[in-house]
């Protein structure tokens, strides 16, 4: 039966490859730059680890290039890991590299065929997933989903996503029965139950904030959206992940939580 929190006491990281920049990005920033994104990773890995975590830290992939964005490629859940049928085409084999890792950890099921879904997409509250309906989910894949979870007890629904790649990418639980997300998510129905945090137009990448084990690990640059935060009263962490930010991910897409 899901229980109300959840204290995470691993995480899965993927080393960035030497092609990351050849992964699939939006972004008109500049090019993104190898070195940096490898210390910013590092500096990731170190402070989930600070935090308590075993990092279990993978060897990159010459295949994928967006395969250290681990986040998309699973959902994992006390119970059960799903694994994911990514919704990217260039991005669907970084799952058979994540399974064995897996099951080494929790019993597996799949998301098949014509479903697709992103991890990116899915937001667990408690016993409770939302699951956006994206360019990379779609309704088989959110309900194949649904049906996975809901026999285990927990609840599920569907929620369109009108901007950005993932549900994630802007909408986030950070505790306190509090959601941190973009304006235009602030009056759907959904979200209507919780407290919200609405981000600041010019700061809408700091909707990628990860709510880990009660403190807050935010990206930095986003003053406007850490003083809003501060008012929960949690332990605010910043971190910068301007290269990940370049190829359209960014704190919760780089790790899986167990
Ligand atoms: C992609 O487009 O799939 C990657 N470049 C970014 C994935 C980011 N993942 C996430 O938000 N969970």
């Amino acid at each position: 039966m899901p229980t109300d929190e959840i204290t995470n006491s691993m995480a899965i990281l993927r080393q960035p490859g030497r092609n990351f920049a050849r992964g699939i990005t939006t972004s008109k920033e500049d090019d993104p730059v190898y070195s940096r994104m490898v210390i910013q990773h590092q500096s990731y890995a170190d402070l989930l680890r600070s935090r308590g975590l075993e990092i279990v830290l993978l060897e990159a992939l010459d295949d994928y290039p967006d395969g250290y964005f681990v986040e998309d490629t699973a959902v994992v859940m006390p119970e059960l890991a799903v694994i994911s049928r990514p919704g990217a085409d260039s991005r669907r084999g970084e799952i058979s590299e994540i399974e064995p890792v897996l099951e080494r950890h929790r019993p597996i099921s799949h998301i098949r065929s014509p479903g697709t879904l992103d991890g990116g997409d899915v937001l667990m509250v408690k016993n409770h997933f939302f699951v956006g309906i994206s360019d990379r989910t779609n309704d088989p894949g959110a309900a194949q989903f649904g049906r996975l979870v809901t026999n285990l007890g927990y609840t599920c629904q569907p929620v369109p996503v009108s901007a950005g790649l993932h549900l994630k990418s802007s909408v986030n639980y950070v505790g306190k029965n509090t959601f941190l997300l973009a304006a235009e998510y602030a009056t759907r129905p959904e979200f209507q139950s919780f407290e919200q945090i609405i981000l600041p137009d010019e700061e809408l990448p700091a909707a990628n904030t990860l709510f880990l084990n009660g403190v807050l690990i935010m990206p930095i640059g986003f003053p406007r959206t850490r003083e809003l935060l501060s008012s929960l009263g949690q332990k605010i962490f910043e971190i910068d992940v301007s290269e990940a930010g370049k190829m359209d991910g960014g704190l919760t897409c780089m790790s899986l939580r167990l």
